[in-house]
């Protein structure tokens, strides 16, 4: 039995990514109330089963369900708090993100469809790709408000980037803090003047020697191509530990009212000189979902970078909507 207060998450696609929410959100007691939704006939009863057994191992109360009937009255999404979504196709090696475009275009409209009916109040958190059409494309067929519906992929690429730069410089990771904005495509923005080692820019912390330039300029791009190496390394699919992870913290800030600033794919609409779209920005999340934009003021190279990352998304909803989605 479900407790009464707990929220109810619906993971919508139950592979590699919906699978691992899951089970971090079970095993972390965030939710006791977890439904898994696949198009895969009783696979998302297996994962429901297999997670009500491991939560039982650790002493923890959770029921979870699984259901195979994703339309417009599926109950397994009825009266949702917050709704995972990874359905789709993920990359195969050689394929860009942009590769997925019409088959997942059809599988978001869908669901963009069924979450509007049976769960209008619910935090939605997109993951699939290709990511900044998917959200913006979903948010319209759900027809929830913009700040009820945002993407993740802007805390993953930080994450690498963080990484990298923490074992390039022998540091805690906990001392990097930086932000990756823009599209979520090789096009991304790893931004330099926004990055800092506790504290320490990391322009002074290249002065110091502690880094070269070089260096930096390689991190920049191994961090552009994160996904890709991790889709050549498992030659079945993509990464999923870190973006399960990544979405639960966004998960975590909305249910916890955290405040945090994390750059998610949001709407933006007159900030950046954007008007009416989505894309990489940092984001205040508390329960309000986005509960503001932030307008960070990007100047030279790496504001024409933005603006031609952000230039890719756009021609990519402009494909999206001559295949017939009202991306
Ligand atoms: O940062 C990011 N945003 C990303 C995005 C990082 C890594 C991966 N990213 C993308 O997430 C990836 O390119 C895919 O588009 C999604 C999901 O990746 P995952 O690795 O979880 O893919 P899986 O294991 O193939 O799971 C997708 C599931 C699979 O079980 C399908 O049967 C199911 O989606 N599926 C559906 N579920 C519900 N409804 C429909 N229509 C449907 N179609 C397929």
């Amino acid at each position: 039995m479900a407790t009464r207060f707990s929220p109810k998450i619906a993971l919508v696609g139950s592979g590699m990514i919906g699978g691992t929410v899951g089970l971090l959100s079970g095993l972390s007691s965030l939710s006791n109330n977890i439904v898994f939704l696949d198009v895969v006939e009783g696979m998302p009863a297996g994962k429901a089963l297999d997670l009500a057994q491991a939560t039982t191992c650790q002493d923890i109360q959770c029921t979870s369900t699984g259901c195979s009937d994703l339309s417009e009255n599926s109950e397994g999404l009825k009266d949702a708090d917050i709704v995972i979504v990874t359905a789709g196709f993920p990359r195969k090696p050689g394929m860009s993100r942009d590769d997925l475009l019409s088959k997942n275009a059809e599988v978001i409209s869908n669901v963009g469809r069924a979450i509007g009916k049976q769960c209008p109040k619910a935090f939605v958190i997109c993951i699939t790709n290709p990511l900044d059409v998917m959200v913006s494309l979903l948010q319209k067929v759900s027809g929830l408000p913009t700040n009820r519906v945002v993407g993740m992929a802007g805390l993953l690429d930080s994450s690498r980037f963080r990484y990298f730069l923490a074992e390039a410089l022998k540091v805690s990771v906990k001392d990097v803090h930086t932000m990756v904005l823009g599209g979520h495509g090789d096009a991304m923005v790893p931004v330099l003047s926004a990055t800092s080692v506790n504290g320490i820019p990391l322009f002074t912390i290249i002065e110091m020697g502690m880094i070269t330039q070089k260096q930096v300029d390689d991190i920049v791009e191994r961090t552009r191509q994160g996904g890709g190496e991790i889709v050549a390394l498992l030659k079945m699919g993509s990464a999923f530990v870190a973006p399960a992870v990544c979405a639960l913290s966004m998960v975590q800030a909305y249910l916890r009212n955290e405040r945090r600033i994390i750059p998610c794919c949001a709407y933006i609409d007159g900030k950046y000189g954007l008007k009416a779209t989505y894309g990489g920005v940092p984001c205040i999340i508390g329960s309000n979902g986005v509960e503001e934009v932030l307008d960070l003021k990007l100047a030279g190279q790496e504001k024409e970078m933005f603006i031609k990352s952000m230039k890719d998304v756009e021609d990519l909803r402009a494909n999206c909507r001559k295949l017939g989605f009202e991306a």
